[in-house]
């Protein structure tokens, strides 16, 4: 492997995301636009949970996204259910031409609270934003229920791709913001987020060396000493 596909396999932290709401709302199709750039034609509904994955450059740091593509249908419920078990981020998707889908956010709301992190961050997407001349919920009331609800909210296309890797940086970055703070310990259990490798694989490298030492958040088990074998090490 060159040092190219290293850094760009190499990430801080994995977080666990789940993606969730009613059937035909176009999950597949965003997370599908979010990982390909592209439209995904013909998408069938999931069958039970698809598993992908997404790494997110944010500032200095890589953040591996696991994302859980999960079934809109209720016949599948109590399987998908089964993975929202301490999801670190819930992108909750309702179709902004279907006032059915956006009536039934509690409960999906409900589920991935009593189930996922204590610290879950949720984000609420109004998808098929190019379909506005069918509009049946206004941005205001997708933007109010969000509010009223602690939700981070944004409107997109999985179509068009507008606005699609929005809801997963939004995600990503709160959940960094809890990291950093102090307030979510990644070494605590049922978080949903977990250390990556890249600080180990820095070993030998100044520039990753300072990279990975440089911001808060690291590692507490992890010291200099233990990645470079003593306090000689002039790296
Ligand atoms: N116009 C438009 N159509 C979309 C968009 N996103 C998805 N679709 C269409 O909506 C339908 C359902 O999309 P999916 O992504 O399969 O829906 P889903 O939420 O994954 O459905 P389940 O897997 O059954 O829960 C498909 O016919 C897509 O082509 C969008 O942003 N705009
Ligand atoms: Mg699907």
């Amino acid at each position: 492997m060159d040092e190219g596909t290293e850094l760009i396999e190499a990430y801080d932290y994995l977080f666990k995301f789940i993606v969730i709401g009613e059937a035909g709302t176009g999950k597949s199709c965003l997370l599908y636009h979010c990982i390909h750039e592209s439209f995904k034609e013909h998408s069938a509904h999931t069958i039970g949970v698809e598993f992908s994955s997404r790494t997110l450059r944010i500032g200095e740091r890589n953040i591996k996204l696991q994302l859980w593509d999960t079934a809109g249908q209720e016949r599948f419920r109590s399987v998908t259910r089964s993975y929202y078990r301490g999801a670190a981020g819930a992108i909750l998707v309702y179709d902004i031409t279907s006032r059915q889908s956006f009536a039934h956010l509690d409960r999906w709301l409900a589920d991935c609270r009593a189930l996922g992190s204590p610290h879950l961050v949720a984000v609420l997407v109004g998808n098929k934003l190019d379909r506005e001349d069918e509009r049946e919920v206004e941005y205001s009331e997708g933007s109010r229920w969000a509010q009223e609800n602690g939700l981070l909210f944004v409107e997109t296309s999985s179509l068009t791709g507008e606005n699609v890797p929005t809801p997963f940086h939004l995600a990503a970055r709160n959940i960094l913001s809890s990291i950093d703070s102090g307030a979510l310990d990644p070494d605590a259990a049922g978080t949903g987020v977990s250390y990556g490798e890249r600080q180990l694989r820095a070993v030998g490298s100044s520039s990753r060396l300072s990279s990975a030492f440089g911001r808060r958040g690291r590692r507490k088990s992890v010291s200099l000493g233990d990645m470079v074998g003593g306090r000689g090490c002039s790296c």
